[in-house]
């Protein structure tokens, strides 16, 4: 109806090292929750469109050199780029699904292990930035991992780095985010995964503010 304000949407992160499932975990839910009436889209990070995200596409598919501090800061500007749309969408009721957000930007930089990166610094481009409503971080064994197959060919995807990750996003963890235990079939992931999404996108429909990282 005319000047009624839509209730908005919650903002759903899934987090985790690479193939613990996040893609296809959130791709599946953005369906489920749309075939249920909740408007949502699929949002990713990095978004290699944008002409930042395109010199990161270079970065990880080893088309090019950079300095660790100065790509650390290109994928946090990836994300400051996208801030106002983000917000907007929310703002209007839509529902985002995002496959990876900062906390793999800082668990991937701080687990290079280079003198200065450290957590602390990988943070600061970040901070002020929106922050998930629900953060669903997947866990998954490096052996577990591994059974799914081979790495893929981008920078990053070796055990000694997942290792190092998988650290990192340890040592960030916080109590309210949800882990998930991604060593189950997709299916019984999905149904826990639906669980967390709708509590989130109730709660924000009952007027949850939007909060901002790492405030
Ligand atoms: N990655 C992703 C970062 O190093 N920093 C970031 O801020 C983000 C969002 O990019 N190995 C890394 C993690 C992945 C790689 O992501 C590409 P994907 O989801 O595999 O396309
Ligand atoms: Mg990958």
């Amino acid at each position: 109806a005319a000047g009624k304000v839509a209730a908005r949407g919650a903002f759903v992160l899934f987090e985790g090292a690479d193939r613990c499932g996040k893609s296809t975990q959130a791709m599946r839910l953005v369906h489920t929750l749309e075939a249920r009436g909740v408007e949502a889209e699929l949002w990713r990070y990095p978004d290699r469109a944008t002409a930042m995200g395109k010199m990161i596409d270079q970065y990880l598919r080893s088309k090019s050199e950079m300095e660790d501090g100065a790509i650390h800061l290109l994928f946090a500007a990836n994300r400051w780029e996208k801030k106002a749309l983000m917000e907007r969408k929310l703002a209007s009721g839509v529902t985002l699904v995002c496959d990876r957000y900062s906390y793999s930007g800082c668990a991937f930089t701080a687990a290079k292990g280079v003198d200065g990166l450290d957590l602390e610094w990988c943070r600061a481009p970040e901070v002020g930035l929106p922050r998930p409503d629900a953060l669903m971080y997947l866990e998954l064994s490096l052996e577990d991992a591994a059974k799914r197959g081979g790495f893929g060919e981008e920078r990053y995807e070796t055990t000694e780095m997942q290792r190092a990750v998988k650290a990192s996003f340890e040592a960030m963890r916080e109590d309210w985010w949800d882990v998930i235990d991604a060593n189950r079939e997709p299916d019984v992931i999905q149904d826990e995964v639906l669980r967390i999404a709708l509590s989130a996108v109730e709660k924000c429909r009952a007027g949850r503010e939007l909060k901002r990282l790492w405030q």
